[in-house]
């Protein structure tokens, strides 16, 4: 077959991406065009993304495609998830996006308190993240906030994006199924859950699942960027659905680690698993490329180190990930835990003193950036083994493997922790993987893969994995006892 070429744009927390795919039938090759930064600004209290810089700079990675592509087969979208844009009657925007990170302790409680967790799991297999969808919307409804009476519909943020490009309005699966408000067992939005919060049923559109076409770039938007009627197509749009997507699976039993400012663990499970042991230990079902669930949790990862970076950077003095990771090995092990999901890391302001403070607590001697480094990194290896025993607790399954995708793969100290704590073999890459799927999710809704099984081949030929063996076990294990005792129950992964 001719090859083809596919434009995913990968949107992160702080950055965005353009990255070619292209595909011969057999195998893909990404290529970066372009990296844009973004940034949350916060405005009276409230925090917001930038959403006309960002939909700006996707609509320059367009010109930049069809500039340097030979052959511009499609466009998809990926970003994270639950955030969230209104639209009017008239098809314009009402605000901007309030992020998801805007959320105080304070603000949520007066809402879940209100709220039956266990019956809105029980329903969307959501667990209850405190800044959920559906929460964010209900504390505009208890304002009375006049965009809600305003508003004709709502789009998350990719499916906004993808119709500033194409006119068409919808809910993409994936991250649909993020919102705590899609029935798990239907997949229609829920009426009950919209009755519950008297959020209006008209502002919800039509859900479509990943690997179709969403529509085509508007006459507008062709003309403004001198590009010809490319389609858009829809990739499974919740970043992380896609990252997993990218994972060359060979056994039912392996747990997955999309590592990237969160840490989202879990297993394929095909169906939502609605246990009461799942909800108790904070666990959501969330959405795959394919349609069907995954169990999954959300770990405040890498986050925390990447926050310290930009704090020992503002002096204006950059700091390689080298140097950082370099650090942390020359530190001594196991001086002190913290809990990466300690609800003060929600907020990632002022990281390094609140990181140091609370290991201060636990070891006073920790005083150098390496030692911190090593703290965090060490916690987060924990954390994981923790994650992996509930998951052997909820399925019943013995988890045998572990595969870590996402750019925190590419750190090798990390990725050997990880496979000391957990004691199975680790398995990391594609680093690109949301990028990756998202390209064969296009290449699939074109015709050019057939299905599953031709998608996991591609992703086998075009991805190299590097194996990490589990080593210091006894001390690895007699360490883990401190790290329980540092969890506390009070995280963000759940209330
Ligand atoms: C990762 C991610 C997580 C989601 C969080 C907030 O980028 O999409 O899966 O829980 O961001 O949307």
């Amino acid at each position: 077959m001719q090859t083809q070429e596919y434009l995913a744009v990968d949107l992160g927390a702080s950055s965005g991406r353009g990255i070619i795919g292209k595909y011969d039938g057999k195998k893909v090759v990404l290529n970066e065009i372009g990296r844009f930064g973004h940034d949350l600004n916060r405005v009276n209290q409230v925090l917001y993304w930038d959403i006309l810089h960002i939909y700006r700079s996707c609509k320059k990675m367009i010109g930049k495609f069809y500039a340097e592509a030979q052959n511009c087969a499609g466009i998809g979208i990926d970003s994270w998830a639950l955030d969230y844009g209104l639209i009017d009657k008239d098809g314009n925007l009402l605000g901007n996006i309030v992020s998801y990170r805007n959320y105080t302790e304070d603000s949520i409680k007066e809402i879940t308190d209100q709220t039956d967790a266990w019956r809105l799991f029980s329903i969307t297999g959501a667990g209850s993240l405190p800044f959920n969808t559906v929460y964010q919307l209900y504390g505009r409804v208890l304002r009375q906030d006049r965009r809600i009476e305003a508003a004709d519909r709502i789009l998350l943020l990719p499916d906004l994006l993808m119709y500033f490009l194409t006119g068409v309005k919808a809910t993409e699966y994936t991250n649909a199924a993020t919102t705590m408000m899609l029935d798990c067992k239907t997949r229609a939005w829920s009426k009950e859950i919209l009755n519950m919060f008297k959020i209006p049923e008209r502002l919800f559109t039509e859900i479509v699942y990943p690997c179709t076409l969403r529509g085509r770039l508007t006459e507008n938007v062709r003309q403004e960027l001198g590009v010809s009627d490319i389609p858009v197509y829809n990739a499974a749009t919740h970043d992380t659905a896609s990252a997993v997507a990218a994972i060359k699976s060979d056994t039912e039993n392996e747990m997955y680690i999309s590592n990237g400012t969160w840490a989202l663990i879990g297993m394929e499970t095909g169906e939502a698993v609605l246990s009461r042991k799942a909800f108790d230990m904070g666990f959501s079902n969330e959405g795959t490329l394919q349609g069907t669930y995954r169990l999954n949790k959300n770990v405040m990862g890498l986050g925390l180190i990447e926050q310290c970076k930009r704090e020992w950077e503002k002096d204006g003095r950059k700091i390689s990930w080298d140097d950082i990771v370099g650090a942390a090995k020359e530190a001594a092990p196991f001086t002190a835990f913290l809990d990466p999901d300690d609800l003060e890391f929600f907020d990632l302001q002022d990281i390094e003193r609140k990181v140091r403070r609370k290991l201060r607590k636990k070891n006073p001697q920790i005083s150098t950036r390496g030692e911190i480094a090593r703290c965090i990194y060490e916690s987060l290896a924990m954390k994981y083994r923790y994650v992996l025993e509930q998951l052997e607790l909820i399925t019943g399954r013995k988890i045998e493997a572990v595969h870590i995708v996402g750019g925190g793969c590419r750190n090798a100290l990390l990725n050997q922790f990880t496979a000391n704590a957990v004691k199975v073999p680790v398995a990391a890459g594609p680093a690109e993987g949301a990028s990756m799927a998202n390209v064969l999710a296009q290449a699939m809704a074109a015709g050019e893969i057939e299905g599953m099984s031709q998608f996991k081949e591609v992703i086998a030929a075009s991805t190299e994995i590097q194996v990490y063996m589990p080593q210091e076990s006894e001390s690895w294990d007699a360490a883990y006892g401190e790290f329980l005792e540092t969890i506390s129950g009070d995280t963000a992964s759940g209330l």
